[in-house]
């Protein structure tokens, strides 16, 4: 199983909606899947090269009980808003918190930075910096990559596939 995390609105539920269709590169003109926020949990198998790999979303407002299911998991996809600055700090409280579940130190963690299409979004260079990620992955047990990526365009979602590839389990 691999758990979909991240505070409400960062774009979980596109990106499972992306990650589903075959087609992930948008044109401009195309439509935009619409979501609701996730009030519980949301289960979507996906194919990736011909693999199953089956991902839970957490709803955002369901944070307080997220620990419930990081029982059989061993991947976690922990997604933040790069447009987003006043989200920043209670996101990152978030992922420590997350990194150090004592269910979750076996896991293989990704870390995305969403919404790089709007205008005002933060570079991953400056996110990895405010995220101070360097010393997460130096003090973290999990191997732990990082990826900027667009749910509405669509852009990063192939290397997202590849992450979730090589790191699927059975
Ligand atoms: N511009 C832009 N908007 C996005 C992107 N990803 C998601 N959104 C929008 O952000 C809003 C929230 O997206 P959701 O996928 O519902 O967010 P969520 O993380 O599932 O939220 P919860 O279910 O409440 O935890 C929607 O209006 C999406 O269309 C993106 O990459 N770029
Ligand atoms: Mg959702």
């Amino acid at each position: 199983m691999c758990l979909l995390l991240g505070a409400t609105g960062v774009g979980k539920t596109l990106l499972l909606k992306r990650l589903q269709s075959q087609r992930q590169h948008m044109g401009d003109l195309e439509e935009v899947p619409s979501t609701l926020p996730t009030v519980g949990t949301n289960l979507t198998d996906i194919t990736v090269n011909r693999k199953k790999v089956t991902i839970r979303e957490l709803g955002g407002c369901m944070g307080p009980i997220w620990p419930s299911y990081y029982g059989d998991c061993y991947l976690v996809i922990f997604v933040v808003d790069a447009a987003n600055p006043t989200q920043l700090s209670s996101s990152c409280i978030q992922l420590l918190s997350v990194l150090s579940a004592q269910p979750l130190q076996e896991t293989k963690v990704l870390i995305l930075f969403n919404k790089i299409d709007l205008p005002c979004y933060m570079s991953v260079v400056e996110m990895k910096s405010l995220f101070r990620i360097d010393d997460m992955v130096s003090c973290s047990k999990q191997s732990i990559s990082v990826l900027e990526i667009s749910a509405r365009d669509g852009t990063g979602l192939q290397d997202v596939g590849k992450w979730l590839h090589s790191n699927h389990k059975g």
